[in-house]
């Protein structure tokens, strides 16, 4: 899809237009256009322009050069710019926490030429003097450096996975391939992702390798093999095809699911039983005889084990569990009832009541949860106590007319720097539902940000807390805050906590999601759906939860709406 590449460019052209100090609108343009086109579930590629110009913040200019990018591979407007500025400035923007204007003074002043050279300069603390740097900026350098490179090894799964899907479904229509699957981290929902594994069968095998050698996306051929073949395509990613035996098929899958840790306590397994596993099947070692390895089932059966969920393979447990009879039901995406975390256009969410209405719907929901933000949030368009309880009246009145859905009047309330919340308990306190978050001051000490949580929780008008550590995978790494301390908090007070499913969020991640239902506490999993078609990221969530052991009875959003009113009191 050019999807991502139309964001990368959107988002360099704001940053070139700040370098040169252009109109602070022209610059919030593009980078709102970027932020909208990321989250697009379709492929922009083959949207005509009248719907292009539906997307929020993409009028006829935007509009007219994303297809010309289309059309011609090029946006003249970019290469235009992109002469105006040096190169080696232009690397510099690459680092998260460095802004256009600082990478200019960086730039100009000392001569950094590349990142190496800047991570170097800020080792040894000859960036501080320069104005606006001090040892908080250097040390937020480096990181960011860190983090990039570590970000080209790794890649977020919600980038990752819909290419995967691409290719796969490339595969399906231009090459003879019978029965395909996405194996490796993404079939595990792992957030982060390294490569792309695919398994196929096939009559013919060398017809499916040369149609996917020239996929339209491939940049670099590696290896092109009779039954396997790597390539490379758009930003450095690997994909490496299989075509395998059908009476392997479950063996290979199996085997290249992994995750290598869980496949290693597997083998170990059937060594003992007298038994061989490898990716062609499973055998009985004193003769050979191949016992199964057709379908993936064979491997667990014969082992004398239940089916473990991809999710849960990853040595943390599930094998013993398994063995125990104690493996959990895990939640599923059907047992999700509404979505308790949407904006409005009243705040920075993109459409009104209606048209979420339609669209959750649509997915089967019967309840959804308005949450606009909280004045203090400028940026987003936070709503006043007024605006608030406007709105809230306009949902009572609206609940009387709808029939089997239900809108929950909330706010995503605002907690301060200062640890206090953005509205009284007198507003609140009329809310159906309360998610409460941190949007600043990400740089506060573990002891600051882990009170500001509590006392959030302590409150007790607050539901929820939402996207608990503020991380945003590749770009921002989690604020420092004591998630056992909260997670006890959060038991103690009856509050629930988030799943944020937004894919370069996932957060809570799998692991917190796992010492939160060990610990009692009890969940949600949300979109923050601000574009209808983000509702959609829920699969993304509720991977998460999975990869968490977390049950339908962990998380409050597969209640009825009374039982769940009832829940989100404290
Ligand atoms: P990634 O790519 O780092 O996101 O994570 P995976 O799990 O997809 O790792 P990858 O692509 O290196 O390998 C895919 C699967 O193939 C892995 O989960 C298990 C299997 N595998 C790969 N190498 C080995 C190995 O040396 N031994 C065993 N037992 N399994 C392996
Ligand atoms: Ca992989
Ligand atoms: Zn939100």
């Amino acid at each position: 899809m050019k999807n991502q590449e139309i964001v990368r460019i959107f988002n360099d052209i704001a940053d070139l237009l700040e370098i040169k100090g252009e109109n602070p609108f022209r610059i919030r343009a593009y980078r709102r256009a970027a932020l909208n086109i990321e989250s697009l579930s379709t492929d922009i590629a083959s949207t005509p322009k009248d719907e292009l110009m539906e997307i929020p913040g993409i009028g006829q200019d935007l509009a007219g050069k994303i297809l010309e990018y289309i059309q011609t591979g090029k946006m003249q407007a970019y290469e235009d710019l992109k002469k105006e500025v040096p190169e080696g400035l232009s690397g510099l923007l690459s680092v998260p926490s460095l802004g256009p204007k600082t990478a200019k003074l960086l730039f100009e002043k000392l001569q950094v030429k590349d990142l190496d050279d800047l991570a170097r300069l800020a080792r040894e603390h000859k960036l501080i003097g320069l104005p606006g740097i001090k040892e908080k900026t250097e040390e937020n350098i480096i990181k960011g450096i860190e983090m990039l490179k570590r970000g080209m090894e790794r890649q977020p799964l919600g980038k990752v996975l819909p290419i995967a899907k691409d290719v796969v479904g490339y595969l399906e229509t231009h090459a003879p391939v019978d029965q395909i699957k996405i194996a490796g981290s993404i079939r595990r929902w792992k957030d982060t992702v390294k490569d792309i594994d695919i398994l196929a069968t096939s009559r013919d095998p060398k017809a499916v390798m040369n149609a996917f050698v020239h996929l339209p996306s491939v940049q670099d051929i590696l290896m092109h093999g009779p039954t396997k073949s790597s390539v490379i395509i758009h930003e450095g990613l690997q994909v490496d095809l299989r075509v395998v035996e059908e009476d392997s098929f479950g063996a290979a899958l199996a085997y290249f699911t992994g995750s290598k840790a869980h496949n290693i306590r597997l083998r170990e397994m059937a060594v003992k039983a007298g038994l061989k596993i490898n990716e062609y099947g499973i055998f009985r070692e004193k003769d050979d005889k191949k016992l199964g390895g057709k379908r993936e089932e064979d491997v667990y059966r014969i082992l004398g084990l239940p089916f473990i969920a991809p999710e849960l393979r990853e040595d943390l447990g599930e094998i013993e569990a398994a063995i125990e009879g104690r493996l959990p039901r895990l939640i599923d995406s059907s047992d999700i009832r509404g979505d308790l975390h949407v904006h409005t256009r009243r705040s920075d969410g993109s459409h009104d009541f209606d048209e979420l209405i339609r669209e959750a719907k649509k997915r089967g929901y019967e309840y959804i949860a308005i949450t606009d933000h909280s004045k203090g949030l400028g940026i987003a368009r936070g709503l006043s106590e007024e605006r608030l309880l406007e709105e809230k009246a306009e949902i009572e009145a609206l609940n009387k007319k709808l029939k089997g859905f239900k809108l929950l009047a909330g706010v995503e309330v605002d907690i301060r720097s200062d640890g206090r919340m953005d509205f009284t308990d007198e507003i609140l306190r009329q809310m159906d539902i309360v998610v409460a978050s941190i949007h600043s001051g990400f740089r506060q000490s573990r002891e600051q940000l882990t009170r500001r949580l509590t006392s959030a929780m302590r409150n007790p008008c607050v539901s929820i807390i939402a996207h608990p550590t503020g991380r945003l995978i590749g770009e921002r790494d989690p604020y420092d805050v004591d998630m056992h301390e909260v997670l006890k908090v959060a038991k103690e007070t009856g509050t629930a906590i988030e799943i944020n499913a937004y894919p370069l969020r996932l957060d809570l991640n799998d692991a917190y999601a796992k010492m939160a239902k060990e610990m009692g506490v009890r969940l949600v999993i949300s979109t923050d759906t601000h574009i209808t078609n983000q509702f959609d990221f829920m699969e993304y969530g509720v991977a998460i939860a999975r990869r968490g052991w977390l049950e339908k009875r962990d998380v409050l959003n597969t209640m009825d709406y009374h039982s769940l009113l009832k829940a989100l009191k404290k």
